[in-house]
């Protein structure tokens, strides 16, 4: 089955983060996932700048940056400056006045655009966009920190979503509390990626590569 995993990398050791990345880089991750938090937005304060010029350092695989953060059109600038083209950056509609214009420019940058919606996000909410971004994350606990529960009335807007997506070119992502489970019921559904937190992945004490390895064969 063909599904992506992306690394998030606030769930990362940082005692040795170079090592994180080339663990996870040389056992067959797709992308890493930058969960930028700004305290305001979220009620917490998670990765920035310096980080994601540290692991664009470090690896040649594609950032997914994640702006958990009030008005990205402010400093997403900051962010794309430091990207590489075809890397993903995600902001959240719920966060900006005109989430088209922020779109924009981020696909002037020559990034992939995405948005990333809350559990009580509508699609009815959004569905403008989905004209304009190729990437949707679909947030499946409450943004700001990982080890959550999933929110099961999420299932039905992600079955809203698959339906919207036979008529577009988008991709849908899955966010938050992603287990085996998930992975096992959405992958077959047509999920095209999946953020892989503390759920499955981090703080498992096993090698990461063996972690991808049985969740791109699907044995859990
Ligand atoms: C949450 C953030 C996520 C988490 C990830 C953690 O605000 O956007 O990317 O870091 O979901 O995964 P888990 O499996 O610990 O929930
Ligand atoms: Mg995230």
């Amino acid at each position: 089955m063909n599904f992506k995993l992306t690394a998030s990398m606030m769930c990362a050791d940082y005692r040795n983060l170079e090592n994180e990345v080339r663990m996870l880089d040389e056992g067959g991750i797709d992308s890493f996932h930058i969960d930028v938090m700004d305290g305001r937005f979220v009620t917490n304060f998670a990765m920035s700048l310096n980080d994601l010029s540290c692991i664009a350092g470090l690896t040649k695989k594609p950032l997914d940056v994640h702006l958990m953060v009030e008005h990205p059109v402010n400093t997403v600038d900051l962010f794309l400056k430091k990207m590489r083209p075809g890397d993903t950056v995600y902001i959240h509609p719920e966060a900006e006045y005109h989430p088209s214009g922020t779109i924009m420019k981020i696909v002037d940058a020559g990034m992939i655009p995405g948005i990333a919606i809350n559990p009580g996000t509508s699609v009815e909410s959004v569905v403008e966009l989905l004209h304009i971004v190729k990437k949707v994350l679909i947030m499946g606990v409450n943004p700001g920190n990982a080890s959550q529960m999933f929110l099961p009335f999420v299932s039905k807007k992600i079955t809203k979503l698959l339906a919207l997506k036979e008529d577009s070119d988008i991709e849908l992502w899955w966010d938050g509390a992603c287990s085996a489970e998930k992975i096992l019921k959405y992958a077959p559904r047509g999920i095209d990626g999946f953020v892989l937190g503390t759920s499955l992945l981090f703080g498992r004490d096993k090698p990461y590569g063996e972690v991808i390895h049985n969740v791109r064969e699907m044995k859990f």
